[in-house]
């Protein structure tokens, strides 16, 4: 297998754009005969993390899980992409730390809270603005952004850009670092 392995750990706001772009980006690398895989957040939540609820502790857990997991795929030489909201940088930072440096490519969905909740998709914006869901990240839970990472995707004003548009200072990224 002549592929090097990675992470892509797409991070942000509920509503920002991970998913979307992780699948995009998924799809533009095995045109490239590259082995990717995703890691989703909600989706972990229904298997691997269904023990793991939105509290400060379990977040913490889900994340630190998913980055064990990540590790394992970057290993296998797999461009492993890991999209969750992971809050708090303090575990971002430790996920990290557990890759040989320049490995673990962090990604920042650079999105007002505002736009977010304009597009609510699964209207969970507007129960948490109602009180029915409780520390939903933005509103009464924290979100900490990236203060130094290695890729940010700002999704504002006039030349906001498309998902093609992401993907490719993505995947331009990986090529110039050695990854495709
Ligand atoms: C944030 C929540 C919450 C609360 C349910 N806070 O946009 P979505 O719906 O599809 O993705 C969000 C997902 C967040 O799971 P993560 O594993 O990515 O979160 S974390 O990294 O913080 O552990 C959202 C939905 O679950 N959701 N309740 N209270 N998002």
């Amino acid at each position: 297998l002549q592929q090097k392995g990675c992470v892509i750990w797409i991070t942000g706001l509920s509503g920002s754009g991970k998913s979307t772009l992780a699948c995009a980006l998924s799809q533009a690398l095995h045109w490239r005969g590259k082995l990717t895989y995703i890691l989703d957040g909600d989706n972990c939540r229904h298997g691997l993390n269904r023990d793991l609820s939105f509290k400060a502790e379990d977040r913490v857990e889900n994340i630190r899980r998913i980055g064990e997991v990540a590790k394992l795929f970057a290993d296998a030489g797999v461009i492993c992409i890991a999209c969750l909201i992971s809050p708090y940088r303090k575990d971002r930072d430790a996920c990290r730390s557990m890759l040989p440096e320049g490995d673990f490519i962090e990604v920042f969905m650079d999105v007002p809270l505002q736009v977010c909740e304009a597009r609510d998709p699964k209207g969970l914006y507007k129960l948490a603005r109602e009180g029915k869901v409780k520390g939903f990240t933005g509103i009464d839970d924290p979100y900490e952004p990236p203060l130094n990472c290695e890729i940010v995707l700002k999704q504002t004003g006039d030349d906001c850009p498309s998902p093609a548009d992401m993907v490719e200072t993505v995947v331009s990224y990986l090529d110039d670092n050695g990854f495709l």
